[in-house]
């Protein structure tokens, strides 16, 4: 078999989800393997349609080889929380299952979800269970559909914010798959009878050819980085009235080393839809935006496959016809918008109702309690109040929100009693302003470390930043172990790039707002070399800076950036 648009053979994967019988293969009789904590090679393609990764120790590889035992197994879960919301009751469930079933640490993600490590085949099912009980769930969290929707975090955005946040809940169902195996699977439901019930007119049986990205933001704030994803979509609100959303499509930003054909791209606004007269038109457009990438995306090589290829294949002017032929209207010109930032707002805001909002600083969203701050410890006893809901933001932090004026002092108390604010208060501007991504040990595809070595790096940048007198300055640094982009480092001022152990591609001259990509400066720098690099840049940038210029707009002047 080949692929339609390509003529090439299909990729191996395109042959394991057709053959899967709705995504279930093997995995149930998998699950009763006793000589391996592993699962069949195909399964462990289907397992990331439920949310899951397998992945093993890499820390624990050559101990294990020595005393000839088989790798570490065990699964990432990864959750479906469409603009990253949380109750309290759910945050203390989850509190209570990594706490069972995991290495203990909550990750905040990149995508306003959490990520749970080390669950041991055996515990995977107790864990969903457990997720189910509080209405949480991990499908199509990870796999070749629609992933989680992210939605701008904070509620001070604007008075409607939860009309727009409302949009990243319909979206996600609006495309999530049909199939009942995961119910079936992990949660022990009955099997179905008539397998007509989950036939899928979006996925079919081949679902997209590769992961799929819906992003919202509320101008002027975009923490999302909508332009990043798959598919944005830009609120647009006159006199406090959401008018409906610019629509951007072809944002992604994997690439990978040494292979020309991969590059980042950042979505292009092709028009706008209203939603004033309802939604119909709206989620029309979205479905027919991924049925597109559906027929039309690149089903050989897996690397060229993401929707950006698509469009710089056929053309924004091609994929914007189709899409008015499949919705059966003509989508309108875009709205003007504009960004300014991508910050999250930290310590305490207090939003048009007169309710509060405390977003702590969490270093590169990981949750737990150690020797600095017991953090974890701190987020239950909040949760067990009450008063506090939780919303992840897509720099990896949480916002305690919705708080009433009369529970603020409860929630105050015990922000002050575990160190939270003090925490926060003195972590640096760039630090609060970081971003790293998973990495080692647990991504079988970083090539350096990331959210292991970042927090020490940016302690060495400070110190830098201090004798350039520029510590005030937020210039937004983000590193990844590979060229995958999990922590988006191609949209950041200063991006590092992970090429091998200890070694980096030093990225330069994004924008503030996340609507200008980066570019390479240097190659392959260790530690030295990156200190070497940024002492002089922040040299030149404090003597040669415009009135209030930012440290990526400033490189973006530099001669190595026109050359
Ligand atoms: Fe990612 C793969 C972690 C956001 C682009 N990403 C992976 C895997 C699953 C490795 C793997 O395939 O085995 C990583 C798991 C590491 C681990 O041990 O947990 C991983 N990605 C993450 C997270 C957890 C990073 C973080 O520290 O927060 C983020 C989870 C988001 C979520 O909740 O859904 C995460 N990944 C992103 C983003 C940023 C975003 O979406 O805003 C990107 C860049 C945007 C994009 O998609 O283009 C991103 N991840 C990738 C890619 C490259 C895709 C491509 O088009 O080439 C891969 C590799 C792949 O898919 O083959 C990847
Ligand atoms: Fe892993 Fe690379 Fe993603 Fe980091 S950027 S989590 S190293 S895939």
């Amino acid at each position: 078999m080949s692929d339609n648009t390509t003529k090439k053979p299909l990729s191996p994967v395109e042959k394991i989800k057709q053959n899967s019988d709705g995504l279930r293969g093997t995995l149930q009789e998998g699950l009763r393997n006793e000589i391996t904590g592993a699962i069949a090679e195909d399964d462990q393609a289907l397992v990331k349609f439920h949310g899951m990764y397998m992945q093993d120790d890499r820390d624990r590889r050559d101990e294990r080889a020595e005393k000839k035992l088989e790798r570490l197994y065990s699964f990432m879960i990864r959750l479906r929380v469409p603009g990253g919301f949380f109750t309290p009751e759910q945050w203390i469930a989850t509190h209570h299952i990594a706490g069972e079933h995991t290495t203990g640490v909550i990750k905040i993600t990149t995508r306003q979800t959490i990520q749970l490590h080390g669950i041991l085949r055996s515990h995977i099912k107790p864990t969903l269970k457990a997720f189910s009980q509080v209405h949480l769930d991990s499908i199509a969290a990870c796999g070749d559909v629609n992933r989680n929707v992210t939605c701008a975090a904070h509620p001070l955005q604007s008075p409607i914010h939860e009309q727009v946040h409302a949009y990243a809940a319909r979206i996600s169902e609006l495309l999530l798959p049909k199939t009942r195996a995961f119910y079936e699977i992990w949660l022990d439901e009955e099997k179905l009878i008539d397998k007509k019930d989950e036939e899928d007119p979006l996925y079919q049986d081949r679902y997209l050819p590769r992961k799929f990205k819906v992003g919202i933001a509320i101008p002027p704030n975009n923490d999302v980085d909508v332009l990043t994803n798959d598919l944005a979509l830009i609120a647009i609100i006159e006199k406090n009235k959401l008018k409906g959303f610019n629509i951007a499509i072809g944002g992604g930003l994997g690439t990978t080393h040494g292979n020309a054909e991969t590059y980042a791209r950042l979505a292009s606004v092709i028009g706008f839809v209203p939603v004033t007269k309802g939604d119909e038109q709206l989620l029309k457009t979205v479905y027919e935006i991924v049925t597109i990438q559906r027929d039309y995306g690149n089903r050989s090589d897996r690397k060229l496959s993401r929707l950006k290829y698509t469009i710089d294949k056929y053309g924004i002017d091609w994929y914007r016809e189709e899409l008015n032929r499949r919705t059966g209207t003509t989508i309108e010109a875009p709205k003007e918008f504009a960004f300014t930032d991508r910050k999250d707002y930290y310590g305490w805001q207090q939003n048009h109702q007169g309710n509060w909002f405390y977003t702590p600083f969490i270093e590169s969203g990981r949750i737990l309690d150690d020797e600095k701050l017991p953090l974890k410890t701190a987020l239950l006893e909040i949760a067990h109040t009450g008063k506090a809901n939780f919303r992840f933001t897509g720099n990896q932090n949480l916002i305690l929100a919705d708080i009433t004026p009369n529970d603020k002092p409860a929630i105050q108390q015990l922000l002050e009693k575990y160190g939270v604010i003090a925490h926060t208060e003195a972590a640096s501007a760039i630090r609060k302003n970081a971003i790293a991504c998973v990495a080692l040990p647990t991504c079988p595809l970083a090539l350096a470390e990331a959210q292991r070595y970042l927090p020490a790096l940016i302690g060495r940048i400070d110190e830098l930043l201090e004798k350039h007198a520029l510590t005030k300055e937020e210039i937004i640094i983000r590193m990844t172990g590979c060229p995958n982009g999990c922590g988006r480092p191609y949209a950041a001022e200063i991006g590092f790039v992970g090429t091998g152990p200890g070694r980096y591609n030093l990225h330069l001259a994004g924008d503030h707002e996340g609507t200008r990509l980066n570019r390479i400066f240097k190659e392959n720098l260790d530690e030295t070399a990156i200190l070497r690099e940024l002492d002089l840049l922040f040299f030149l940038f404090q003597k040669e800076r415009a009135a209030g210029e930012r440290f990526g707009d400033f490189a973006l002047r530099q001669r190595w950036y026109k050359a």
